[in-house]
């Protein structure tokens, strides 16, 4: 190919780029979506990937980054599964020279200069984006009354969850003081059966909920299970909200169990290729680069569903 002659070290140039990737886990249909068009970019792309599933324990994401490290691979990318502690392992990559770049989610740090580049979506706006499409389901429903919401929340320390529940609020306190109120906020750890098991003990203590907050699809879809044990409809009598879109996500919104979904877009690989074939080659790179996403109606439901990539 045209770019050989220009091999300098571990520069790459020439050289075959080695990624190690340290994957949150496979939580979600999302996390699915996520690691399948990772592999596939990387392949596209002629790297060789070394992947992990840390199962969300942030130990085995560190210890997997530790052997990256050791491994010598010429970049390393992560997707942090909660925000916080990580500063010392990746002290430990920035000594042996080796870039990293966040993808998917964020983390809390003092020193910027421990990661290069984080790339996906802005959850805060997806929070805000969620309670913008409440206000479309509760004016489509020709809902009056009190709005008693329950919470799913991600896994606890997630920037997803965190800021989807800031986003939320934010627009919640700023505008519908009066008339909305968060009555159970709970972590369902972005999985179905944690959604399910968090909304059938909502339902016990507070029967009169009649809206649900997911912060993601398989979450909705968990609680639905239980929603429907207990006698009621989802999508009637709680209507749900949720984040992702991904295919099961819009099978149940075209069912009219979910109300509206807020999308957020798992195929970073493309895009994450591309950053780091620049980062190997020692360009500048921008520090943050977010993707494009829409938000989904239940009546758009049927007529998205075939073009769904995920
Ligand atoms: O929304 C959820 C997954 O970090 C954006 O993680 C991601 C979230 C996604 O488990 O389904």
């Amino acid at each position: 190919d045209s770019s050989s002659g220009s091999d300098s070290g571990s520069g790459g140039g020439g050289k075959k780029i080695t990624l190690g990737f340290a994957q949150v886990g496979s939580e979600s249909g999302w996390r699915t979506a996520n690691t399948k068009s990772v592999k596939a970019a990387a392949k596209e792309a002629g790297y060789t990937l070394k992947f992990s599933d840390a199962q969300q324990k942030q130990e085995n994401q560190i210890s997997a980054i530790r052997s990256y490290i050791a491994q010598k691979v010429n970049v390393i990318a992560f997707s942090p599964v909660v925000v916080t502690g990580w500063d010392a392992v990746l002290k430990e990559a920035k000594t042996a020279k080796i870039p990293v770049i966040l993808t998917d989610r964020s983390i809390e740090t003092s020193d910027d200069s421990l990661y290069v580049s984080f790339i996906g979506s802005d959850f805060t706006d997806e929070g805000r984006r969620a309670a913008r499409m409440l206000e479309k389901v509760l004016a489509k429903a020709g809902h009056k009354g009190a709005v008693k919401i329950a919470q799913l929340e991600g896994t606890t320390g997630a920037a997803p969850a965190i800021e989807r529940a800031k986003g939320f609020k934010e627009v919640m306190d700023a505008e519908h003081k009066d008339d909305w109120k968060v009555v159970v906020s709970q972590t369902g750890d972005f999985t179905r059966a944690g959604g399910k098991q968090v909304m059938a003990a909502f339902l016990q203590s507070n029967p009169d909920i009649n809206v649900l907050y997911a912060h993601n699809d398989d979450m909705a879809l968990g609680a639905i299970q239980s929603i429907e044990a207990a006698g009621k409809k989802p999508g009637k009598d709680i209507l749900i909200v949720s984040v992702d879109g991904v295919k099961d996500g819009f099978v149940a919104m075209s069912e009219g169990k979910i109300n509206a979904i807020v999308e957020c877009n798992p195929l970073l690989g493309p895009q994450l290729m591309d950053l780091v074939k620049k980062v190997n080659d020692g360009e500048t790179v921008e520090r943050r680069i977010k993707t494009e996403e829409g938000d989904f109606m239940q009546d758009e439901a049927k007529a998205a569903l075939p073009d769904r990539k995920y």
